[in-house]
């Protein structure tokens, strides 16, 4: 008990700039390791140590999360690092350059914030971002994130599943699919200058995507919340599809009857579909998507890495697409 207290927390829990929920919730993470549950769970996990027992960026408030018992929820590939993942962006609403997030989302405001749930729902309504971290346990999942342009990452996010969320506010029979709405406020956002997107930016998955366990809706990367470059406060995960499809800064869940229109199919319909799941033998219509680049191994003798289907959740999520012609629904 002693050791992992001290191995784990031994630097002094910021408080002042943690929210309640967070800092409730850490508490309750601490009476976890300390009652030994969480402890054995990360034993063996070496490489992952520093990660799981706290040495974090120290940039933003801690978020912990507890290891994922989901399948397939944590890759053993080691995680990009965080000064890559948090400077190397695609958020449009911020600049079309990969470093423009990092540079402009400064100005991104992200309390107060609230989530609208509507739609194909028993249950719609408002929810605070201080409910919804406090929703369901927040867990460290490690994820592939396959960009549709041919790099990828390995991202420690923070969160829960959306289905946790879906659950409660109990869908309706007419609800097939769930449009995620993200952000978009001129005042906030210099990217919304430029016509490259229709705004806000959109979203969506088949209400059976959306239930998948490993689709999350993240609060956190690297044991800290958010940074608004990434999404803050609060983004959508789905691992085994390309990038675009995890919309950041969420303010609205619809729940509707009919496949949604989603920003990148209305920008370019030929070249984004739909689905977009990871998949190495159908090319996008400009270039290969059989290889990718991953981001930190780009030096000059830097292998490219064979893309793998379904980003490599093809065990977890390949019966979803049973009988679907990938190809024709890409
Ligand atoms: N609102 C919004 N969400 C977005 C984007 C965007 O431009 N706007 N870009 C997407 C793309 S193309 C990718 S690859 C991922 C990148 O997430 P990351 O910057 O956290 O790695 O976010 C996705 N979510
Ligand atoms: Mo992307």
């Amino acid at each position: 008990m002693h050791f992992f207290k001290d191995r784990g927390f031994a630097h002094p829990l910021p408080s002042e700039v943690t929210p309640p929920a967070v800092y409730a919730q850490r508490r309750a993470l601490l009476r976890q390791w300390a009652a030994g549950g969480v402890g054995t769970a990360l034993a063996g996990w070496a490489g992952r140590d520093a990660l799981a027992q706290g040495s974090r960026p120290g940039k933003l408030a801690p978020l912990p999360g507890a290891r994922s018992a989901v399948a397939g929820a944590t890759t053993m590939e080691k995680p990009t690092a965080y000064a890559d993942v948090t400077t190397y962006n695609n958020f449009y609403e911020f600049g079309t350059d990969k470093a423009d997030p990092a540079k402009n989302a400064g100005s991104l405001k992200t309390r107060p914030w609230t989530v609208v749930v509507e739609g194909e729902v028993r249950k719609p309504g408002t929810y605070d971002i201080e409910s919804l971290l406090k929703l369901a346990p927040m867990e460290e999942r490690i994820y592939r994130l396959r960009c549709v342009e041919g790099w990828s990452m390995v991202v420690p996010w923070v969160g829960y599943s959306v289905s946790e969320l879906i659950k409660r506010v109990e869908p309706t029979g007419n609800a097939r699919f769930v449009q995620f709405v993200t952000l978009a406020d001129r005042a906030q956002m210099p990217g919304l200058r430029s016509s490259v997107l229709q705004w806000p930016y959109v979203e969506g998955l088949r209400m059976d995507e959306a239930m998948h366990p490993l689709s999350l809706l993240s609060f956190g990367l690297y044991g800290e919340v958010l940074p608004n470059q990434n999404g803050a406060p609060v983004r959508l995960v789905v691992p085994w599809k390309y990038g675009f499809k995890s919309g950041k800064s969420i303010v609205k869940i619809r729940f509707v009857d009919k496949q949604p229109k989603t920003s990148w199919e209305e920008a370019a319909p030929s070249e984004y579909g739909f689905y977009s799941n990871v998949n190495p033998g159908v090319d996008h219509p400009r270039w290969s998507q059989a290889t990718e680049r991953r981001i930190g191994e780009d030096g000059l003798f830097a292998k490219k890495r064979p893309t793998l289907m379904f980003n490599g959740y093809e065990a977890q999520v390949g019966q979803l697409y049973a009988g679907m012609d990938l190809k024709k629904l890409f």
